[in-house]
C-alpha cells in the first residue's frame, strides 16, 4: 500500500479551498473547522497540562503539588514502563525501568499519595495508560472514592488508545482483538457512571514521534477513530452517548502550516464521521484535542535553541485551536526533563496565554487562501488514505499484520535521509553545529532507591490485606474475562481489597496470554547519502573475511520507542551486514543466548528509557571479552564516559549523523575482526 502525496507544491497548496465560504464565522458550529468553541480562548484559555511523572507517588505528588501552586491548570499522570506493561516493581522484568520515565505505581495506595492533598472534584486528571488501563483505571476511582470523591464528580482523560500502541507506542499487553474489548469496557464503564470523565485520548502524537509525517499522523488516528466507532457500535455501545467523552491527542512538529492546517482539519473529520455514523449530538461533533509539541524536533546540541521549536510548535497548536497543551522541556534530548527544564516549559505557556494576546483571535488564519487550502488538502489526503485503508482489508487487520507501522517506519527511513542529505535541515544537528553544551542541571533518577521502597511497600501491603478477599476477586475477575463480561467493575473491587496491578495484569494474562507483535523492517538506499569511500571500506573488510559481518541489534528492558533502532538496522543492512533484530522487550539473557548460537561482529543496543548504566553494566560482565559492544539512545554525557569506561566501544546519541556511525563502527570493527 502506498501513501498518498499531500496536493502541495513546494510550499504553495494547490487544492482550492471549495468551502472555505461556508466555513467563514463559524466558530463553534459543525464542522467546527474553525474552532469546537464560539469564543474559545476568550472564554475559557486552554489548559495548560504537563505530562510528568517520576521515582514514586510520593515524589511526583510534591512535583505535581509545586505545578499546580505556580499555576498549571490540570494535570497529566506519566507511568513508568513496568506500570504501563502490567509488572509490580518487584517483579524480575521490572527491576531497570521502576520509576524511570514514569511514576511507579502497584496499587491503589500508590495512587492514594499520588493525589494526596489534591481534590480529585477539583482538578481534572489525564492518565497515559493503555495496555494496563483496567487496573489504573480502578486505582483512580478506587483512590477518588477513599479520598470521597465519587466516580460521577472526576473529570479528566484516560489515553484508552490501544491500538496506536501496536502501530507505534509499543505498550500493550495483550492481543489486538483481547485489548479492543478492554478499550471498551472502559469506554462502556466511564459513560455510564463517569460522565464528566473522558474516556479515550485518540493519539496521534505517537505517530508523528515514530516518524510520521502530519497528514499521515492525521490519517492513521482519523483511522484508529472510525476503527474504534465501529467497534463500539458492534459491541452494542449507544454511540451518541459515548462519542461526547472520546477526545483526541496531537503532535505538534515544526511543519508550523501544516500543523495549523491539521488541527484544523482534524475537527472537519471527525464532525463528518460523526455524520456518517448518524450521530445527532453537537457535543459530540465538537472535536476536542490535547496537544503536545514534539520530542523528536528537539536537538542535543545547543539544547536552549528547542526553546525556541518548543514555543513555535506551541503557537501552531494555539492557532489551531487547542483545548489542552503540554510543552516539551528544552533538555528531553539529553535526559529526562530537570527542574529547570520543566519550569521553563511551563512559562513558556503562561508567556504565550498572559503576554501575546495570540488567543484573543479565534482562529487567526482562518479564511487565508493559504490555511484554507492546506487545510482542504488535509481533508483530501486523509479520505484517500481511509479508502485505501479500506481497500486493505481496513485498520485492525493492517495492525495485526504490521503494515501501519511499516508505512510510519518507512518515513522515518527517508526523513533520515533527507537529514543526511542535508535536504533537510536541523540547526545544530546536520547544520551550523557547534559543540554540544550540557545543560546545567540534569535530573538524575532514584531508580535503586524507589525500586527498594516500592518492594517495601508491595511487601507490606501484602501483610496487612486480606489474602482471601483478594484470591477470590482476581478469581471473579479471571471468571468474567472468559465469559466475557466488562471487566471493569471486577477490577475495581479486586482493586479495593488490594490485589496489586501486577496480579490482576497476572489473572487476565493467564486467560489472554501476553502477546508480541510482528516486526518488518524495510530496506532503504542510504549507501546513496554516504560518503562513497566508508561503503567501499565495509565492502572490502567483507571480502577480506570471505563472510559478511554480522550484527545484532536489540531494544532492552521495556522501553518501546524503536524508530532509531530501526534505522540502525536498515543502514547497517545497507551497508551490507547481516543483521538480526530481536523483538522489543528482550533481556540481557537473550542476547547472550542469541550470541552464543553464532557470534556476531558487533553488538548494538538501544535504550531510551534511562536505564543504559544498568543494562551495560549486565552484558558487560556476561558476554565474551571480544564482542564490542555499542550503544545508542538518550544519553547524558557524563553517562557516556561512565559508559565507556564499563567497556562499550561507542555511544550514539542523537547528535551523530549516519555517517559518523558508520564511519565510528568501520573503525572498531577493524580491530575486532582482527583484519
Ligand atoms: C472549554 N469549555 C468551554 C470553552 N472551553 N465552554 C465554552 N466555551 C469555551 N471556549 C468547557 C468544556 O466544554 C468543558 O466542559 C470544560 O470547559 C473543560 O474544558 P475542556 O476543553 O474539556 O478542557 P480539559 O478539561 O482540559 O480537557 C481537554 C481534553 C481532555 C478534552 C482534550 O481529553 C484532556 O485533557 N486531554 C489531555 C490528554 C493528555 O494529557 N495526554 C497526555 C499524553 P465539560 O466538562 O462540561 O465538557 C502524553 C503522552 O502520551 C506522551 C507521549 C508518550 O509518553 O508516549
Amino acid at each position: 500500500m502506498k501513501a498518498p502525496s499531500l496536493a502541495k507544491i513546494e510550499g504553495v497548496y494547490s487544492v482550492a479551498p471549495e468551502t472555505a465560504d461556508s466555513w467563514r464565522d463559524a466558530h463553534g458550529k459543525a464542522p467546527f473547522v474553525r474552532g469546537p468553541y464560539e469564543k474559545m480562548y476568550q472564554q475559557k484559555p486552554w489548559t495548560i497540562r504537563q505530562y510528568a511523572g517520576f521515582e514514586g507517588a510520593l515524589e511526583t505528588n510534591a512535583f505535581f503539588k509545586r505545578a499546580l501552586s505556580q499555576g498549571q491548570t490540570g494535570l497529566s499522570v506519566a507511568f513508568d514502563l513496568p506500570t504501563h506493561l502490567g509488572f509490580d516493581s518487584d517483579h524480575d522484568l521490572a527491576a531497570a525501568d521502576v520509576g524511570r520515565t514514569g511514576v511507579a505505581i502497584d496499587s491503589v495506595e500508590d495512587m492514594a499519595v499520588l493525589f494526596d492533598g489534591i481534590d480529585l472534584g477539583n482538578v481534572s486528571v489525564s492518565m497515559t495508560m493503555n495496555g494496563a488501563v483496567l487496573p489504573i483505571m480502578a486505582c483512580f476511582i478506587v483512590a477518588a472514592e477513599e479520598q470521597g470523591v465519587a466516580p460521577d464528580k472526576l473529570s479528566g482523560t484516560i489515553q484508552n488508545d490501544i491500538l496506536k500502541e501496536y502501530i507505534a507506542r509499543n505498550t500493550y499487553i495483550h492481543s489486538p482483538d483481547f485489548s479492543m474489548g478492554v478499550v471498551s469496557d472502559v469506554v462502556a464503564y466511564c459513560s455510564a457512571h463517569m460522565p464528566r470523565f473522558n474516556s479515550m485520548s485518540i493519539s496521534g502524537y505517537h505517530f508523528q514521534e515514530a516518524g510520521a509525517s502530519p497528514e499521515l499522523e492525521l490519517a492513521l488516528t482519523m483511522a484508529n477513530a472510525r476503527a474504534y466507532l465501529t467497534h463500539f457500535q458492534q459491541q452494542g455501545i449507544d454511540l451518541e452517548f459515548v462519542a461526547k467523552r472520546l477526545s483526541f491527542f496531537f503532535g505538534l512538529g515544526m511543519s508550523f502550516y501544516k500543523e495549523v492546517a491539521k488541527l484544523r482539519a482534524a475537527r472537519f473529520l471527525w464532525s463528518e464521521l460523526l455524520d456518517e455514523f448518524s450521530i445527532r449530538s453537537e457535543n459530540a461533533k465538537r472535536l476536542k484535542m490535547h496537544c503536545q509539541t514534539s520530542g523528536v524536533s528537539l536537538t542535543e546540541s545547543s539544547p536552549l535553541n528547542n526553546i525556541v521549536r518548543t514555543t513555535i510548535e506551541a503557537m501552531a497548536g494555539v492557532f489551531g485551536g487547542t483545548q489542552s497543551l503540554h510543552t516539551n522541556s528544552y533538555d528531553e534530548a539529553i535526559s529526562l526533563p530537570s527542574d529547570q527544564a520543566s519550569k521553563v516549559a511551563l512559562e513558556t505557556q503562561f508567556i504565550l496565554q498572559h503576554e501575546t494576546g495570540i488567543g484573543d483571535v479565534v482562529d487567526p488564519w482562518g479564511g487565508s487562501y493559504m490555511m484554507e487550502s492546506a487545510t482542504q488538502s488535509m481533508i483530501e489526503y486523509v479520505r484517500t488514505m481511509q479508502k485505501n485503508i479500506e481497500t486493505e482489508g481496513g485498520v485492525l487487520a493492517l495492525v495485526a499484520s504490521g503494515q501501519l507501522t511499516t508505512f510510519i517506519h518507512r518515513q522515518a527511513l527517508q526523513t533520515a535521509m533527507d537529514e543526511e542529505a542535508l535536504n533537510k535541515k536541523i540547526v545544530g544537528k546536520n547544520c551550523y553545529q557547534s559543540p554540544t553544551s550540557s545543560p546545567q542541571h540534569q535530573r538524575v533518577i532514584a531508580s535503586d532507591k524507589t525500586l527498594l521502597q516500592q518492594s517495601k511497600k508491595l511487601a507490606q501491603l501484602k501483610l496487612k490485606r486480606d489474602d482471601g478477599a483478594v484470591k477470590r476477586a482476581l478469581q471473579a475477575l479471571q471468571a468474567a474475562a472468559r465469559s466475557k463480561q466488562n471487566l471493569m467493575p471486577f477490577t475495581i473491587d479486586a482493586i479495593r481489597v488490594r490485589a496489586t496491578v501486577g496480579e490482576c495484569i497476572k489473572a487476565l494474562t493467564d486467560e489472554a496470554s501476553r502477546y508480541l507483535k510482528p516486526e518488518y523492517i524495510e530496506s532503504a538506499p542510504f549507501c546513496t547519502h554516504l560518503d562513497a569511500d566508508i561503503v567501499k571500506r565495509y565492502q572490502t573488510l567483507s571480502s577480506q573475511l570471505d563472510r559478511p559481518l554480522r550484527f545484532l541489534i536489540a531494544k532492552v528492558g521495556l522501553d518501546g520507542h524503536d524508530r532509531g533502532a530501526k534505522v540502525i538496522v536498515s543502514l547497517l543492512r545497507d551497508l551490507g551486514i547481516e543483521v538480526d533484530y530481536l523483538p522489543i522487550f528482550a533481556s540481557i539473557d537473550d542476547i547472550i543466548q542469541q550470541d552464543a548460537m553464532c557470534p556476531y561482529d558487533g553488538i548494538g543496543l538501544s535504550i531510551l528509557s534511562g536505564a543504559h548504566i544498568h543494562f551495560i553494566t549486565q552484558i558487560t560482565q556476561k558476554i565474551r571479552t571480544d564482542c564490542p559492544i555499542f550503544v545508542g539512545g538518550v544519553i547524558p554525557t557524563s553517562d557516556k564516559n561512565t559508559l565507556e569506561k564499563i567497556g562499550v566501544e561507542v555511544v550514539f546519541t542523537a547528535k551523530h549523523s549516519l555517517n559518523d556511525i558508520a564511519i565510528s563502527l568501520y573503525d572498531t570493527l577493524v580491530v575486532a575482526t582482527k583484519i
